[in-house]
């Protein structure tokens, strides 16, 4: 009997989940996967809607990105940054755009002013860079992530000093996430809605994906759109979660610092406790192995495996024990 192909749903945010798609989509095929993308990082600049974690993982799935930033477009030039810099007044360059990735962003504030969804801008893009699993947004209704951060003299420039709340970008680039957070809160989630498809995503799915991405302001706004982190939480049995943090410290960005500015343990115990209602299992690299009791203390199975994703082989590798995780290691060619 030959079995249907399997439907893998993912919950992405930025370059983690990228990696962390990659390698599903080369275990189980591209049009096996679908990626519910986190839009919280949007940011409008120079007048251009600009979805950070979309195109990152179109990009990275396109095999277009930078590697070195991890965001971005391979091989990019940067005349219209360098012309811009040129101009009297408040520096306009904090936030780098690349010539071809400015053309995305032009596309996409194109195609939207003439009524078009971030869904459909989202796919379409997805097309033109040949990506063949589907990317969709979490929600096709604007949700801005805003980080309220203590600043000090030195940040003048983003308000400080002092205590201020800023957009996600003004403080993971302007402010270069180097400041404590003391809040964070995604502005329009109550109001927002599914993006078209992502429900049934989730509902289809064999299984469903919890990235390693930043838990709080990568993974946190998608799961407060109403309706979506119910259907993660009613597909628990079937959601492997992949820990961002290992040994303690994020791969990258500031999940690590973020968590405990939050009252959250920044390790693998901690990533248990906030993904347990809503995964059955997750998996730790192997710096965590001791660590696997607590995991399952808090109810999801821990399952202990390399997780740290230096090249696309790892990606893969660490795809097959998300599969395994999932109990459908048999399916892939695995054990
Ligand atoms: N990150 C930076 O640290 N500096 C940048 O100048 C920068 C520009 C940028 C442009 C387009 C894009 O899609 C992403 C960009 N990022 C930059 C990364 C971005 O801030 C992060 O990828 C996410 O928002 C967090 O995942």
């Amino acid at each position: 009997l030959k079995e249907a192909p399997l439907r893998i749903t993912a919950l992405a945010g930025g370059v983690g989940a990228a990696k962390m798609l990659g390698g599903l989509a080369s275990v189980v095929g591209a049009e096996a996967v679908t990626a519910i993308v986190n839009t919280g990082d949007d940011v409008v600049l120079h007048g251009l809607h600009v979805s950070p974690d979309i195109d990152t993982v179109t990009y990275t799935l396109a095999g277009a990105n930078n590697q070195a930033t991890g965001w971005g477009l391979a091989g990019e030039t940067w005349a219209v940054m360098s012309a811009l810099g040129a101009f009297e007044g408040p520096d306009l360059t904090w936030f780098s755009l690349g010539d071809r990735d400015l053309a995305t962003h032009l596309f996409r504030t194109s195609r939207m002013s003439r009524g078009s969804t971030l869904s459909e801008v989202s796919a379409a893009v997805a097309r033109r860079f040949g990506v063949r699993a589907r990317v969709l947004p979490m929600s096709d209704d604007p949700v801005e992530t805003r980080v309220t951060a203590v600043l000090g003299p030195e940040d003048a420039p983003w308000g400080g000093p002092g205590r201020v709340e800023v957009g996600f970008q003004e403080y993971f680039v302007g402010l270069r996430h180097a400041v404590p957070v003391e809040a964070v809160r995604f502005v329009g989630a109550d109001a927002a809605r599914p993006a078209p498809g992502a429900l049934e995503a989730l509902e289809a799915a064999d299984v469903v994906v919890i990235c390693p991405s930043n838990p709080v302001v990568s993974i946190g706004p998608l799961l407060a759109v109403p309706g979506l982190g119910a259907a993660v939480a009613a597909r628990r049995h079937r959601t492997v979660a992949v820990s961002p943090i290992v040994a303690g410290r994020a791969l990258k960005g500031p999940a690590d610092r973020m968590l405990a500015d939050l009252g959250y343990e920044p390790s693998v115990a901690g990533v248990a406790k906030m993904w347990a209602p809503f995964a059955g299992a997750l998996v730790v690299d192997r710096q965590d192995a001791a660590l696997a009791g607590e995991v399952e203390s808090y109810g999801l199975r821990c399952h202990v495996a390399p997780a740290v994703m230096s090249g696309p082989a790892e990606a893969a590798e660490l795809a097959r024990s998300v599969l395994r995780a999932a109990g459908l290691g048999h399916r892939f060619g695995g054990d």
